[in-house]
């Protein structure tokens, strides 16, 4: 396979952040995607929160499965850790890794078919683990790369390309993720970055399992009317629960919001999620609401879009299983191995 190498050099007078690092400095490779296909405004918007958050590149691991999806963490964070697995295997591959060295911030990227087809037993697990990650999925309601046959997230009814509907229900992926104990949830649209770039800004600052479907057309092979996952569908049918603000724990809190109107949830790490609801009727800290809320507005056709639901206490997969603070693949031998004297004392307290 053959890249295009993307130039090194550019503008003096881009910004920096706090950290001196240009946004060009969390680019990858040039994509290789369609023109106009909507994980590439994923990867600019994964880009551009990187950047706002002053991340070091080498502290990101970056995991994906197959699919036109999958192939983007090739596209962002250059310098970041990468491993793109088995079609649908990412999820294990990522708990694995997560286990092993629990102080790199970890970034699952999938598809509809990666995560709802052949890997949902694997996504299914990864969630209810809570797994200290953040895992989008770049919905496009089809598998692009095999050339557009419906995924398992294509709504009934909804038509192909050739004028065919889909006759099977759908998995809701934010529904699901709720029901499995997710403690972020949120849904975006690769057309809007104002809204996804908090919302990936605010995963990364979670800790627990942070999921984002995010709606994102194939404009090769489900961007056509009768799709329910186009730009135009989409367009006509979003419904934005909140608009979200990430206020790091650096910056000055400011208080000047009309009471009822905002709600700000603090997370473990310090930073507070301002959320500017434009529904009333949103609580994004009821989880029974939140599915019940999306639940409702799938059934008269509006994908709901926001922050549904996050947990700013949740604890995640290290601390259910009580493991050390210090990550395992930096113990040494001694503490791996403590002498026959302590491993004698282990089978005793067992028999
Ligand atoms: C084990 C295995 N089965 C099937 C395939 C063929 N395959 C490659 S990508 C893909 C679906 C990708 O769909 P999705 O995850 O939605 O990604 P998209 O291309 O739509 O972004 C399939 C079925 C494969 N690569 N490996
Ligand atoms: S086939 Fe669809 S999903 Fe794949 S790159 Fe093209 S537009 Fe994107
Ligand atoms: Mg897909």
């Amino acid at each position: 396979m053959t890249y295009i190498a993307k130039p090194k050099l550019h503008h003096p007078t881009l910004a920096c952040n706090a950290i001196g690092f240009t946004r060009r400095d969390y680019e990858g490779k040039i994509s290789t995607l369609c023109a106009g296909c909507g994980h590439d405004s994923i990867s600019a918007a994964i880009i551009h929160a990187c950047w706002e958050l002053s991340i070091e590149p080498h502290r990101v691991a970056k995991l994906s499965g197959i699919g036109c999806s999958s192939k983007t963490p090739d596209y962002f964070l250059g310098q970041s850790h990468g491993f793109n697995t088995v079609h649908g295997r990412m999820p294990s591959v990522l708990t694995g890794a997560n286990l092993a060295n629990r102080d790199l911030i970890y970034l699952g990227v999938s598809g509809d078919g990666d995560s709802a087809s052949i890997g949902i037993g694997q996504f299914v697990h990864a969630i209810r683990r809570g797994v200290n990650m953040v895992y989008i999925v770049e919905n496009n309601g089809v598998y692009g790369l095999t050339k557009g046959q419906f995924s398992a997230t294509a709504d009934q009814g909804s038509m192909s390309k050739k004028g065919v509907a889909n006759t099977d229900a759908p998995i809701d992926l934010v529904g699901l993720a709720m029901q499995l104990g997710a403690s972020f949830v949120a849904r975006g649209f690769s057309g809007d970055k104002h809204q996804l770039v908090p919302l990936i800004k605010a995963a990364i600052a979670h800790r627990g399992a942070a999921f984002i479907d995010v709606i994102s057309p194939c404009v090769a092979f489900n961007n056509h009317a009768g799709s329910t996952k186009s730009y135009e569908y989409v367009r006509e049918h979003n419904d934005a629960v909140n608009r979200l603000d990430v206020i790091e724990e650096r910056a000055p809190i400011s208080v000047a919001y009309e009471p009822g109107e905002t709600v700000e949830v603090q997370q473990h790490d310090g930073t507070t999620l301002r959320l500017h609801k434009l529904d009333a009727s949103h609580d994004p800290t009821d989880r029974v609401a939140a599915m019940n809320y999306v639940h409702a507005h799938h059934a008269s056709g509006e994908v709901v879009t926001g922050l549904l639901y996050v947990d700013g206490d949740a604890q995640d997969l290290h601390q259910h299983l009580n493991t050390v603070a210090v990550p395992l693949n930096a113990l040494s031998e001694r503490e791996l191995s403590p002498g026959a004297a302590m491993l004698a004392r282990i089978n005793a307290g067992l028999r």
